[in-house]
């Protein structure tokens, strides 16, 4: 064995019996490197050496904690005096100051035959002006009643920050100018405030318009701008009643239909049409003997058979006006929504009576023979013939 090598096994045998003291030893440099957020990948940063007890042995040196290992690699060390090695530091990742924790508290260790021994360094990270304002809260979509006053706010969840430091980290909130929002929104933002608010100038309707988009620009001391979109849907507020498809409806039926034939069909639906509601149907006025509405279809029945040619039925020309209304289904007191419509029934007349005359007998009349032709006859009793026929459609008679 060479004598080196045997001397340095005797020492370690010692060492490691605890029998003389032969740590590696740091040089006792003060190690508080400062560097900016935006150092390059690859810079080498600093220079660390150390020097072992054991003559002739080499040294090994390792990153000491998860965070060094993150942050920088170490070179080959390199012989640099007796006994003295020294080792590298390069950057491996960018320097964060702003989300980060700083300074960074870089561990280092450095072992030879006998033990390791760590030393630590605080790397100081300088701030640069590397983040746009950053906007919290994220996303900013307000739900706003339709019917909400003037003057409220709208939005008031606006939240906006910048982590740098001095002129970098301040900045000022705008709204951005938009033709089509022209004096319908306010921002409100106090200088030197990390929070904001919409309020609103002009009123809201939903039939018109149910949708915004609002830019809000944030600008730091230095310059750089980001920008949020805030979306602000107007909701629906039921303030609208239901409507009829036509404003009037006619509908006629042959007399003598079965009991249950339906009429016609009305249909509304809710005039909000953000959340329409159901809607249901009810008779409110007009005879409610003859006919029924279907609540929920809005068919309009005859509930029995009808005669056009009963005296009821002469007197009023066949004809019924019936008011049917159309409601919502869950109308909020005090006062359901509601509309109404007029329905014109007519009931068809159908030849259904054979005309009768006006005898139960026959009619008698005595022509004397030299009668020019065309005169008139007469009958006996009443002189004419009389004739009946219930039906409204005209009676042509014939011989
Ligand atoms: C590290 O040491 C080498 C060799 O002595 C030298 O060239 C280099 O400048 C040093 N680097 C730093 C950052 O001190
Ligand atoms: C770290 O250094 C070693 C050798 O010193 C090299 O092989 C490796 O690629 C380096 N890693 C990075 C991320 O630069
Ligand atoms: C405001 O933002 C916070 C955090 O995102 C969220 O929990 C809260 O619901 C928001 N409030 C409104 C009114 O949007
Ligand atoms: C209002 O609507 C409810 C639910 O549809 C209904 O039960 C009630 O009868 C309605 N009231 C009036 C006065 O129409
Ligand atoms: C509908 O008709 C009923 C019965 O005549 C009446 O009480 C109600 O006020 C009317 N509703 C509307 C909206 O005209
Ligand atoms: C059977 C019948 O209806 N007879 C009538 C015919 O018309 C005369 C005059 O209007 C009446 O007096 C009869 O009763
Ligand atoms: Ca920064
Ligand atoms: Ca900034
Ligand atoms: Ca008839």
């Amino acid at each position: 064995m060479e004598i080196n090598t045997r001397i340095k096994y005797l020492v370690a045998l010692l060492c490691s019996v605890n029998l003389v003291q032969c740590d590696p030893v740091w040089d006792n440099i003060n190690c508080f490197p400062q560097y900016p957020e935006d150092t390059p990948i690859g810079e080498w940063l600093f220079n660390l050496t150390a020097t072992t007890s054991i003559p002739n042995d080499n040294l090994i040196f390792s990153a000491g904690n998860i965070l060094t290992v993150d942050l920088v690699n170490l070179t080959e060390p390199w012989s640099s005096g007796t006994d003295k090695y020294t080792v590298g530091v390069v950057l491996i990742k960018e320097l964060d100051r702003d989300f980060t924790p700083n300074p960074k508290l870089l561990q280092f260790d450095v072992k030879d035959s006998g033990d390791t021994v760590s030393r630590s360094c605080e790397l100081i990270v300088l701030d640069v002006n590397d983040n746009a304002p950053i906007f919290r809260n994220l996303p900013y979509t307000p739900k706003v009643p339709e019917d909400i006053s003037v003057g409220s706010v709208i939005f008031g969840n606006i939240s906006v920050y910048d982590p740098d430091t001095s002129l970098g980290g301040t900045f000022t909130v705008a709204m951005k100018d938009d033709p089509n929002n022209a004096g319908v929104f306010t921002l409100n933002w106090t200088p030197g405030s990390g929070t904001a608010s919409i309020n609103l100038l002009s009123p809201l309707d939903y039939e018109q318009r149910n949708s915004f988009t609002i830019i809000i620009i944030a600008t730091d001391g230095m310059g750089l701008v980001n920008t949020a979109e805030i979306i602000v849907t107007v909701e629906d507020v039921q303030d609208t009643p239901p409507y009829f498809l036509q404003p009037v409806y006619r509908a006629a039926i042959p007399e003598h239909s079965p009991p249950d034939s339906s009429v016609i069909k009305l249909y509304a639906e809710d005039g909000d049409r953000g959340i329409p509601r159901e809607i249901r149907y009810r008779l409110v006025e007009g005879n409610s003997e003859f006919f029924r509405v279907e609540a929920l279809t809005g068919m309009v029945y005859q509930k029995v058979s009808l005669d056009r040619d009963d005296d009821e039925m002469r007197e009023i020309n066949g004809v019924f006006d019936l008011v049917v209304q159309a409601y919502e289904v869950n109308a909020l007191p005090p006062e359901n929504a509601t509309t109404n419509v007029t329905v014109t029934v007519t009931i068809e007349d159908i030849n259904d009576n054979a005309p009768t005359f006006n005898t139960s007998t026959t009619y008698t009349a005595y022509v004397r023979e030299d009668t020019p032709s065309d005169s008139l006859i007469y009958f006996d009793g009443e002189g004419y013939m009389r004739v009946f026929d219930l039906d409204q459609v005209n009676v042509v008679l014939s011989s």
